[in-house]
């Protein structure tokens, strides 16, 4: 049987220590998305015994250009803690992480629970507030190669997150044209509608997806809807900033 708090052991410290390891799927091909979701709940419970707190949740593969750029076509999600959370206008030190790469997405806030099946018109009444943000994925697997059952296993490549600007919600999210820039040059130009046809939907799948594994998006967690374009690859010296229309800007620096 294959042991997967072992593999848990393993992502973790790949993560913690920034080294690239091969896909789990390739000395375990056995592995499916039900065991890297396993595998993911117990390299959780490693960060919560390091002293992390559980602040949210981030969908991924909620967009065509991101299974397109990465090659898995199923969503995937990870438990988002504080200490992913970096300071927008900061500093992002580089040496935290293997290959990372940087994506615009749409994030919620919640002010009530949600699990299980709900309408979009029920989710957007739990929400208190969106904002755009950024996501930093930093696969810890070599070439950032995955299957989708070793990139659920690997927190869904999650690293750390921005958060811009909160706004009420009762703002239209559903075509919101965004641009990110590296050093004042464009690299991806989208909308948030590429995140599922809305990114309400992806809160939606937030909500249901939790439920499958016992859990629900609790009042005052932040839930990130997923990248709206291709990621961009980081290096040393960047600013990044991500504008979205009527949603203000968020930005950040590529330290040592
Ligand atoms: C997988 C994580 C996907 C998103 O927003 O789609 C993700 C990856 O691209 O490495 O975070
Ligand atoms: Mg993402």
């Amino acid at each position: 049987m294959t042991n997967l708090a072992k593999l848990a052991e393993i992502v973790d410290e790949a993560s913690r220590t920034a080294t690239a390891i091969p896909q789990l799927t390739i000395a375990n091909p056995e592995l499916g998305p039900d065991d890297g979701y396993a595998i993911q709940a117990l390299a959780m419970a490693r960060r919560y015994a390091r002293g992390e707190r559980r602040v949210g949740m981030k969908m991924g593969l909620t967009s065509r250009a991101k299974m397109i750029q990465v090659g898995v076509s199923e969503m995937c999600w990870w438990r988002l803690t504080d200490a992913m959370r970096v300071e927008e206008g900061g500093v992002l030190s580089r040496s935290r992480f293997i290959h990372p790469r940087v994506e615009p997405e749409i994030a919620f806030l919640l002010k009530k629970p949600l699990s299980g099946d709900v309408s979009a018109m029920e989710a957007m009444a739990a929400v208190e507030a969106v904002a755009p943000a950024m996501e930093i994925i930093d696969s810890r697997y070599k070439d950032f190669k995955f299957t989708w059952a070793d990139v659920v296993a690997d927190n869904s490549s999650s690293s750390a997150f921005f958060i811009g600007q909160w706004s009420p919600p009762d703002l239209d999210i559903s075509n919101r044209g965004l641009v990110m820039e590296v050093d004042s040059r464009p690299v991806q130009v989208g909308s948030t509608a590429a995140i599922l046809g809305h990114p309400v939907r992806s809160l939606v799948a937030a909500a249901r997806l939790v439920a499958k594994w016992g859990e629900r998006l609790e009042p005052g967690y932040i839930v990130m809807a997923g990248g709206a374009t291709a990621a961009h690859p980081l290096s040393v010296g960047q600013y990044v900033r991500t504008s979205m229309r009527g949603m203000g800007s968020l930005s950040f620096t590529v330290g040592e």
